[in-house]
């Protein structure tokens, strides 16, 4: 899979009728490009995606595409709860000539684990030619994929790699370790420093739409073999992070981005427009996510 450096996980931009603003999206996505990302992950959580109806979701994924005109990949989160819905969006992606699909488990109904392989199963057969990317979420999904139960999914679809939005790297190593051919995406970023050197051939994450350069850096540092900056670097990121969690990391990226002249709106209820003291907590501190 031809997948390197910082990927973000796009938020979808609003307009104050509650619309999708594209020609915030547009401009988000080209000013992302000449800071160097490597990619898009589009219509994933930090897209609010189960917030968004199919017509946006589809829309949203041919926007990022044409507006990226092939100068990175693109990579169609196409999640949902149910099977053909997610076969749906995953012929629409191929169709409009997105690089790869990924998806979270389907949830709510606890399925077994054999009903979760066979729905990615389906959206192989859906995509055919295009790399399939398992999006690990538990805290939001509530399905384990560790070390014992990912070859179900790799055996029953061909699965070619994993975004891992989990706090444990033993599982992460482990994981590594029993599938070498397994493309690894990070997906905690305030951990992209201490999954390096784990073997991940990327990073997807939402702290991307706003701070990329930082990331940039601390894989320079990693690759220059100086890990002491590359540390630091994470210990200054991740200062922000934990104000950002403290607030809403949606909420924060929209609010910083609509500062930087790229308007956002309010993320989709239910989630609560930003109170006036969370907005001087993120303008607190807003100087340091530029630099
Ligand atoms: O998968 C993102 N996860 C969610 C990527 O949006 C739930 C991450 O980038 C986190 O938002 C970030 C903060 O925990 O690491």
């Amino acid at each position: 899979m031809n997948l390197s450096g910082i990927i973000p996980a796009l938020v979808t931009p609003f307009k104050e009728d509650g619309s999708v603003n594209y020609d915030s999206l547009k401009e988000l996505i080209k000013t992302l490009i000449a800071k160097g990302v490597g990619g898009f992950y589009a219509c994933g959580s930090t897209a609010e995606c189960f917030l968004l109806t199919d017509d946006e979701r589809k829309k949203v994924l041919e926007t990022v595409v044409n507006t990226v005109d092939g100068k990175v990949p693109v990579i169609a989160h196409l999640g949902n709860i149910g099977t053909d819905k997610t076969c749906e969006l995953a012929h629409h992606a191929k169709s409009i000539g997105a690089c790869a699909v990924s998806s979270v488990p389907p949830f709510y109904y606890k399925f077994s684990f054999e009903e979760i392989a066979q729905y990615y199963a389906d959206i192989a057969k859906s995509a055919p030619d295009l790399p399939l990317i398992i999006y690990s979420i538990p805290a939001f999904s509530g399905v384990s994929i560790n070390a014992d139960n990912i070859g179900k999914i790799i055996d029953a679809s061909g699965a070619q790699g994993l975004k891992y939005t989990d706090y444990n790297l033993f599982e992460l190593e482990k994981i590594s370790r029993k599938y070498p051919n397994l493309s690894l995406f990070n997906g905690h970023d305030e951990l992209y420093v201490n999954a390096l050197p784990v073997g991940i051939d990327a990073a997807i994450g939402s702290t991307f739409n706003v701070m990329p350069q930082k990331y940039i850096k601390l894989k320079e540092y990693f690759d220059a073999g100086n890990l002491s900056a590359a540390a630091d670097k994470q210990k200054e990121i991740n200062e922000i992070i934990e104000a950002m969690i403290k607030v809403g990391v949606n909420q924060s990226i929209k609010y910083w981005l609509g500062k930087s002249g790229i308007s956002c709106g309010d993320c989709r209820k239910p989630f609560a427009p930003l109170t006036a003291e969370q907005r001087k907590l993120l303008d607190g501190i807003y100087d340091k996510v530029l630099n």
